[in-house]
């Protein structure tokens, strides 16, 4: 399938995050992180929503993110991959932790700085461009402990500290932000968006509402120590977006989908147009929700807003009113769908909708008018090293032809799609379930769901098919 040139100097690349990848979870200096607690296992759901009964790794469990595939200690090997591949961009995350161990504390570590100059410079040696989540998902656990995370206000101020030492630190070497991945789940998987964890009886919703505005805030005064330190650089919003399509043409169930992608738009309507929308202080109202803010917060918020709109999407979603519907059509995601039937489902019965990329790209650019980026999109699959030690992964290659020729499509409608950073461009730890066996990459690594493996890379039959799509700008699919 060939497709229109993509923009000159459009970022095609992968993304990954610390969590997922680094491995090396107590070297360097680092300090325990909310999502180095998540074991594989049933348990661990329940966990990513707040119900966690101990703040320690328990003996004798597996956590995944402990060793994840040794990025730390690989990341040469995978960047010279990445480069054979042609990427233009890499999208990273700095560990919170690595930093700032406890998150409090009155300096920086200087190992973890230094790991993070030598991974940048490994990219720009290459020509790659670092594009960094400055918080995806992993929040000292001392944070946790001591300050209850983002439901303290002062994590706004640890926050800022965090972010204005990584800008100072490598403002010369990168010059693609963003604040927070996903800031939306915060809704749904709590200890995971903003490492929350709730004790019985309590208000979930106002912890999690007030939790949100404390990082709005912080997102906001990151915009503008970004914009002040690094005046060249772009920052960024960060949705796990996808469009909510109603079952039937019923009013109710048009309403229903607006509400549903209005409880993720709340976040990027702050963070984009600078102020709390109507609805959502209806909704405050309507849930007596009180939401503290402080003195300048507003304007705040008023005056730094983000330079794009960058976003995930692997899914569309549906949403119901009729209770039969929503009692025999679920979805397994996050977000409460149904399912849609007249759309096919990954392995993990996540929908499979390339046109709902196409609608979705548009939607966001429709709502906000800013350069979106594509900084997640991808198929989690299960691969299989067939007797000829190959990987023949044509499920991916279909996948990722279909969704990056409607990104094409879009941009051809006029949205502007500064770049598409696939997730897992090389196999990392699956965020939802902690498997290695849920794979995305290009690059298969020799590791299980139980830690086995030599953790060498090889590489898949995508690896040659996306090597040869950025190289002709997107035409050859
Ligand atoms: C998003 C996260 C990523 C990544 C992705 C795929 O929520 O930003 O960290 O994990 O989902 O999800 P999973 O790894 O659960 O398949």
């Amino acid at each position: 399938m060939s497709n229109t040139p993509f923009p000159k100097g459009f970022l095609w690349g992968g993304a990954l995050a610390a969590n997922q990848a680094e491995g090396a979870y107590r070297e360097g200096g680092k300090g325990l992180t909310t999502v180095d607690l998540l074991p594989t296992g049933q348990g661990r759901r329940e966990m990513m929503k707040g119900k966690i009964d101990s703040l320690e790794p328990v003996e004798g469990l597996f956590y995944p993110s402990h060793e994840a595939i040794d990025f730390y200690h690989r990341y040469k090997e995978d960047i010279a991959l990445f480069a054979e591949m042609g990427f233009k961009a890499l999208r990273v995350s700095v560990s919170w932790a690595r930093i700032f161990p406890n998150g409090d504390d009155p300096s920086p570590n200087e190992e973890g700085l230094k790991f993070y100059d030598d991974l940048f410079d490994e990219l720009l040696k290459y020509g790659i461009q670092p594009v960094v989540t400055i918080a995806h998902f992993d929040v000292p656990v001392h944070l946790v402990k001591e300050y209850g995370s983002w439901r303290n206000r002062k994590l706004v101020e640890f926050f800022e500290t965090y972010a204005t030492t990584l800008f100072s630190r490598y403002k010369d070497k990168v010059k693609y932000w963003m604040t927070f991945n996903e800031i939306n789940m915060l809704l749904h998987l709590p200890f995971v968006g903003a490492g929350l964890v709730f004790k019985q009886g309590e208000n979930e919703t106002q912890i999690k509402y007030q939790a949100a505005h404390h990082q709005l805030v912080a997102s906001a005064l990151a915009v503008k120590a970004c914009h002040e330190i690094i005046p060249d650089a772009k920052i960024g919003c960060m949705l796990a977006a996808g469009m909510t399509y109603p079952y039937t043409c019923h009013p109710e169930d048009i309403y229903a989908a607006v509400e549903k992608d209005r409880e993720s738009f709340f976040f990027i309507d702050v963070q984009s147009r600078g102020e709390y929308p109507g609805y959502a202080k209806r909704f405050f109202k309507d849930h007596n929700l009180k939401i503290e803010m402080e003195q300048g917060d507003e304007e705040l918020l008023k005056n730094h807003t983000v330079d794009y709109i960058g976003f995930s999407y692997y899914a569309s979603r549906a949403t119901s009113t009729d209770p039969e519907v929503l009692k025999n059509m679920t979805s397994g995601n996050v977000f409460g769908s149904v399912a849609n039937p007249f759309l096919q489902k990954s392995d993990w019965g996540w929908t499979i909708d390339p046109k709902g990329f196409r609608i979705t790209a548009n939607q966001l650019y429709d709502r906000y008018q800013k350069p979106l980026f594509v900084v997640e999109n991808g198929l989690g699959a299960i691969d299989e090293v067939t007797a000829d030690g190959e990987i023949h992964d044509d499920y991916r290659i279909e996948y990722l032809r279909k969704h990056i020729a409607e990104m094409g499509e879009a941009i051809e409608d006029g949205v502007e799609i500064i770049g598409y950073t696939s997730w897992g461009p090389i196999d990392i730890v699956s965020a939802s379930t902690g498997e290695m066996k849920k794979r995305y990459g290009y690059i298969y690594v020799d590791k299980d769901n139980e830690g086995n493996g030599s953790l060498n890379r090889k590489k898949k039959k995508s690896f040659n098919w996306y090597k040869q799509v950025i190289e002709s700008d997107g035409t050859k699919l």
